[in-house]
């Protein structure tokens, strides 16, 4: 019996900890953990030791209640707040206007350099004694310097000279959901989606305010809810009452709510018998429903949009074209200061030009007809959030109509959440290239944050990888995707690495014996992804559909460009795709430097080669490995480097709680059967054109390509409805 209660007791003790490790994992990387060396500690508590707030507004009153979560946490101790500038304050948060009038010359200076979203943490000498202060000209940068100044404290940085002013550089930071009415979230794996529309507006789920913080802490300052593929209903009374409330959250953290407009929406909403653009009934019902939401939500953000695209609706549908389209929604949403982000993610089932053609060859002719407050979101590839894309042609050559960067942070083409794949290294790669469209140095960040052209309104737009998981994002390690992208969106000039050190510090470990060697895994994880699906310019050769793991054989789909057998073009002779001019001329569309370097076989980057040439079986490559070789040992190297990766985070044990290291193991260990079953399906498929063996420093496939080719996963998460 006795033996019995300690079993009892035994089992409540480990699911307790197992809940509490879970719900470690739910804090992302604003965990606060107890700082112990008590040097730091001490230094943290006298400048912590008494706040004063001098306002009770919403923004006040999130900074003053995350303040009060977290320093007990870091430091263990209370803190007070004082209301008002005292004797007694050691830490003074307050916009500029309302700093006392002898601080302000001290600051003048910095303060003239931040922009409205920007923010100054300074110690300074004041009235005989040590003071920082937090300040800024909007109450949103006071939030963004609190977040700032905890996230110092968890990363250990010392605060006695602080002296730090930072600006966004990007305005809108942009999250796009893909939710759908009913939950579901395509291209989504981590669960449903975060809006309770049933419960809501009454029930406000901790989970929207735990998402306001997070996403505040790293500068995301707007959210689209819904989906691209949009359903007019979120624009009736009943749904828009339901955004209204998540709004009512959203601003007191910076957040701006956006929708997404379906085009359609005046014929299945407002009872109209067209939605074309220039019709004035048309433009009349816009400008109503704008009138109504703004009515609501009077800082609502805007529309975006997709038209015309993937059987979506748009002004093509009347003979009108996208600025047709874009502008009549921007007349609509101009009096109350709204944008409309419109989407350049177009391509036609009627036109057989090379797909990653036919986004430029749309909008190029129509860059400088928008309204000024109309952007175009352009993905950061021309075709679609593969593992590897040279860059969008339409960064640069648009020069007077700002382009919004379209990153998807969910891993829709990257082994869903059960690889582990750091994705700033990704953005990095896109963020730095450069497009020449100026000259040297026209690089992809200087056109998103509009230092290039001088654009009014600069975007960067995620596709979110957040659902219902208990960890946000499927994978541990996705978290840091959330995370960099924001990071990259306030400043789209820090490093990868930069990201990768502070999250892990943040997120698990100060540790440099355990952040020095698990930065490196992360930041190899993007290569190895490249290596085990799509190396040295494959593209696009994934299952129908889901796309989840390798298809390149599939090849009767609807339409050609929508089967891999269209990207890879293999035959017996080689494989790659002729883009240069000998073949789609896809080349032309880029600045004459990056045409010639492209176009030219011996000046491409390597990781690009079968994107733009098709070449032979044969083909040399700068290694002297013959191109069929290569491609070989490449798919090795990325199951190598995730063997790698299982080791390196074996060797991490002790520096994670158990559960959190049997989380990632497992999910590495789904990751290495699956780049080996990418590794062994692509192989056994393209031996069956160079009909060559593989070299020997390649593992021999475990199953025949039939096997491969019979795998069906017809639930697998994320799918877009209807067209599958
Ligand atoms: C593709 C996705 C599809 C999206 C589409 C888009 O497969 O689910 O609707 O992009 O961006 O990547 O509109």
């Amino acid at each position: 019996m006795k033996q019995r209660n300690v079993l009892v007791l035994f089992f409540f003790l480990m699911i307790t900890v197992a809940q509490s490790q879970q719900l470690s994992d739910y804090d992302l990387w604003l965990k606060y953990n107890l700082i112990e060396n008590s040097e730091l500690s001490d230094s943290y508590s006298k400048i912590t030791n008494s706040i004063s707030i001098s306002s009770e507004s919403e923004v006040f009153k999130n900074l003053k209640k995350e303040l009060s979560l977290a320093l007990p946490k870091i430091l263990n101790n209370k803190t007070k707040f004082q209301n008002g500038f005292t004797n007694e304050t050691t830490l003074l948060i307050d916009t500029f206007k309302n700093l006392p009038t002898d601080l302000k010359p001290k600051i003048q200076k910095s303060i003239d350099s931040v922009n409205e979203e920007g923010f100054i943490i300074k110690s300074i000498a004041f009235n005989n004694k040590q003071l920082t202060i937090i300040t800024a000209k909007k109450e949103v940068g006071l939030l963004y310097g609190t977040f700032k100044l905890l996230e110092f404290m968890q990363l250990h940085k010392p605060l006695t000279d602080i002296d730090v002013v930072d600006s966004p550089k990007i305005q809108l930071r942009m999250l796009n959901h893909w939710d759908n009415l009913d939950r579901s979230v395509e291209r989504g794996y981590a669960g449903f989606s975060l809006w309770n529309w049933q419960k809501l507006p009454e029930h406000i789920d901790q989970r929207y305010i735990d998402y306001a913080r997070a996403n505040a802490s790293i500068g995301i300052n707007a959210t689209v809810l819904t989906n691209v593929n949009a359903n007019a209903l979120v624009l009736t009374p009943m749904y828009l009452e339901k955004v209204e409330a998540l709004a009512n959250v959203f601003r007191g953290y910076g957040i701006k709510v956006y929708l997404t407009a379906r085009f359609s929406a005046p014929i299945e909403i407002g009872n109209l018998e067209t939605a074309d653009p220039l019709d004035s009934e048309v433009q009349k019902w816009w400008a109503n429903k704008a009138s109504e939401i703004y009515k609501r939500i009077p800082d609502f953000g805007g529309f975006l949009v997709k038209a015309n695209s993937e059987g979506q609706p748009g002004p093509q549908n009347y003979g009108r074209n996208h600025v047709d389209g874009a502008n009549m929604m921007a007349t609509a949403l101009e009096p109350f200061g709204g944008n409309v982000i419109w989407r350049a993610f177009v391509y036609s089932e009627h036109d057989d030009t090379d797909r990653a053609k036919q986004a430029y060859d749309e909008f190029l002719p129509y860059d400088g007809k928008f309204k000024d407050n109309v952007v175009v979101q352009v993905k950061n590839g021309p075709i679609d959030f593969q593992p590897r894309e040279p860059f969008h042609p339409m960064f640069g050559a648009l020069k007077k109509t700002p382009l919004a960067m379209e990153f998807q942070i969910t891993q829709e083409y990257l082994g869903f959440s059960s690889h582990l794949v750091f994705l700033p290294k990704l953005f990095e790669e896109v963020l730095d290239t450069d497009t020449y469209q100026k000259g040297k140095g026209s690089t992809i960040a200087k056109i998103i944050d509009g230092s290039l052209y001088r654009n009014k309104i600069t975007v960067m737009a995620g596709v979110s990888n957040i659902g219902t998981d208990i960890n946000w994002t499927g994978h541990p390690f996705a978290q840091a995707n959330w995370y960099g992208f924001g990071r990259l969106a306030w400043d789209p000039y820090i490093s990868s690495e930069q990201i990768a050190d502070e999250w892990l510090r943040l997120t698990y470990n100060t540790d440099d014996a355990f952040v020095e060697p698990v930065k490196r895994m992360m930041l190899t994880s993007r290569e190895a992804v490249v290596n085990y699906m799509n190396p040295i310019g494959l593209h696009h050769i994934f299952d129908t559909g889901h796309h989840y793991g390798p298809g390149p054989w599939v090849d009767n789909l609807g339409r050609p460009d929508w089967n891999p057998v269209y990207y890879h073009q293999t035959d017996t002779e080689g494989i790659g795709f002729d883009r240069t001019t000998s073949g789609s001329n896809a080349t032309e569309q880029y600045a004459p430097h990056v045409q010639d370097m492209y176009n030219d076989v011996t000046a491409i980057p390597e990781e690009y080669l079968l994107w733009f040439h098709h070449l032979p079986w044969n083909y040399k490559l700068k290694n002297g490995e013959i191109l069929w070789d290569g491609i070989a040992i490449k798919y090795q190297e990325g199951v190598d480097q995730v063997k790698t990766m299982i080791k390196t985070w074996d060797a991490s044990k002790s520096y994670v709680s158990e559960q959190e290291y049997n989380d990632v193991k497992m999910l590495l260990q789904i990751q290495l059967k699956e780049a080996q079953w990418w590794r062994d399906a692509c192989l056994l498929y393209f031996q069956t054109f160079s009909k060559l063996p593989l070299p020997d420093k390649v593992e021999k496939p475990t199953h025949t390509l039939e096997y491969y080719q019979s795998l069906k996963f017809p639930f697998a998460p994320g799918i877009k409805p209807k067209w599958d």
